[in-house]
């Protein structure tokens, strides 16, 4: 019988591990974990933050703004970033050490120009789905463990989404690393304890 557990890998790719565009600190250290988190589990899924150029979560579409500041979009408040994961390039390839063959399924997000993306499951206009739920219902998947990059966007607003959608959830919290932009990291693991997302 199939296992109704898959782990979900996060944006392991190389401009969020040391060297990269928005490189996150200890992204790379974490690599032989992620790859260890791989080889024990039958389903495997990764993400892959895949963004056009001129993104609008890029700092530089706009004149006055600088990475890490904040700006209004339709669907709220939006970090703006460093220009970083443009599709094909080898920035947004997963790192080079990263053992994901045995992935059933990517998922690829961030590639609508207007609409950052950092859950696995909904764009950041919290409507858009990315179809990850209904592909985990069909495979009769009901519990997810969560590991990547980075602990306090991406990681964070999948696990909150995955309990969101009716799904378990646990972060393998050594096989992640933050950002941790005014704290966010502190904050993202209350909201993400507050919402019943399991620490390991
Ligand atoms: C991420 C910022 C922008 C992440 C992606 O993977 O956490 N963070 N795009
Ligand atoms: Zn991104």
């Amino acid at each position: 019988m199939d296992s109704k557990t898959a782990l979900l890998v996060i944006d392991m790719q190389n401009d969020f591990c040391e060297g990269g565009a928005l490189a996150v600190e200890g992204g790379t250290s974490i690599v032989p974990l992620v790859n260890k988190l791989i080889a024990g589990y039958d389903h495997v899924i990764l993400t892959q933050d895949w963004h056009p150029q001129g993104h609008s979560s890029f700092a530089s579409q706009y004149e006055d703004k600088a990475p890490f500041e904040t700006i209004e979009m339709p669907y709220g408040e939006q970090v703006l970033w460093p220009d970083h994961c443009l599709q094909g390039t080898d920035g947004a390839a997963f790192h080079r050490e990263l053992e994901w063959t045995t992935a059933q399924l990517v998922i690829r997000k961030g590639f609508r120009r207007e609409i950052d993306s950092y859950s696995a499951f909904r764009e950041n206009d919290r409507e858009t789905p990315t179809g990850l739920a209904g592909y985990l219902r069909e495979r009769g998947i009901d519990d997810l463990v969560l590991c990547g990059l980075a602990f306090d966007y991406c990681v964070a607003w999948s696990a909150l989404d995955a309990r969101r959608f009716g799904f378990s959830a646990r972060v393998v919290e050594e096989a992640t690393a933050a950002i941790d932009l005014d704290g966010s990291k502190a904050k993202m693991r209350l909201a993400m304890e507050e919402a019943g997302v399991r620490f390991a």
